[in-house]
């Protein structure tokens, strides 16, 4: 059984479509992307993680913020939503110093208006996680704004709510992940409204697509941390002496059975759920 949708829009690795006025269906693929490059190899089950990953965090949030979860499908990755009004900027938080972040930080002791403390390390943990909002770019990359930027884009008080939202849900995800050897080191939300005004979680929620995840047991700042689940694709690609510009090179199969087995090592960790009976039956993750 499918739902009847068009197509509305496409990211990178996944599709939207509109089911009706009310409703969309998010589907995960098994696309890849490294570099910003997605590849021409697939990740067998990729988007069906992504997808109960989500779902999971979705359910056990909700007292957190409403979200937009309606239905999970039986293919396991695809959600039914329903539709928003999106808000214009993209919720970031932070509990370590990467990506941007570590890059602001070194050239101006501060991110998007955080001043921190001196001598904190590439990867370093922070004293406390911070809300580094970012406007959403057409193409190319999102752009970190202060907190007053990103306000007057939104509203304040719809700012205001989904920044105290967004670092509960981090503070809530990190703390289970990390209890369960992975370190959720930063994590972007996306934020909606209802017909009635209200905030609303939309979007993926904390998957290896939109933060990233770090094996607790190789954690060592001072350096770029291993990625969970992208760390094989990438080593290969550097090895392959490939020079990150599209198209990406084709996968060989231990390097894809390898990224496959990590992407179901983060979903079982994380929901202490066995993937086989995910994709038997997704509602197992609700
Ligand atoms: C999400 C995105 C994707 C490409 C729009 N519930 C919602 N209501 C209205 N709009 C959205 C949502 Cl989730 C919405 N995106 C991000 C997702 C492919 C772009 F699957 N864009």
């Amino acid at each position: 059984m499918t739902v009847d949708a068009t197509h509305v829009a496409s990211g990178k690795v996944r599709e939207i479509y509109a089911v009706d006025d009310e409703t969309l269906a998010l589907t995960a693929s098994d696309r890849i992307s490294t570099f910003d490059v997605v590849l021409p190899t697939q990740i067998p089950d990729k988007g069906r993680v992504l997808t109960g990953l989500s779902a999971f965090w979705f359910v056990r949030t909700r007292d957190v913020v409403p979200n937009h979860l309606a239905e999970l499908r039986p293919d396991g990755r695809t959600m039914i939503c329903r539709r928003l009004e999106m808000l214009p900027i993209e919720c970031v938080v932070r509990g370590y110093l990467a990506g941007s972040g570590w890059k602001d930080y070194r050239e101006t002791g501060a991110v998007c208006g955080h001043e921190l403390p001196k001598g904190l390390l590439e990867a370093g943990r922070l004293p406390e996680p911070i809300f580094t909002p970012a406007t959403k770019a057409a193409h190319g990359h999102d752009e970190n704004v202060e907190e007053e930027r990103a306000a007057a884009l939104c509203g304040h008080d719809l700012y205001r709510a989904a920044k105290e939202a967004s670092l509960a849900l981090y503070r809530f995800g990190a703390a289970h992940a990390e209890d369960r050897g992975i370190i959720l080191a930063d994590t972007k939300f996306e934020f909606g409204m209802d017909s009635d005004g209200s905030l609303v979680l939309g979007d993926e929620a904390m998957t290896p697509d939109s933060s990233r995840f770090w094996p607790v047991s190789e954690y060592a700042p001072g350096r770029p941390q291993a990625s969970f689940d992208k760390q094989f694709v990438r080593d290969w690609c550097e090895r392959a002496g490939w020079n990150k510009e599209a198209p990406g090179p084709e996968l060989p199969p231990e390097v894809v059975a390898g990224t496959r087995a990590r992407y179901v090592e983060a979903f079982e960790r994380l929901t202490e759920i066995s993937f086989d009976e995910y994709v038997a039956d997704p509602t197992v993750v609700l």
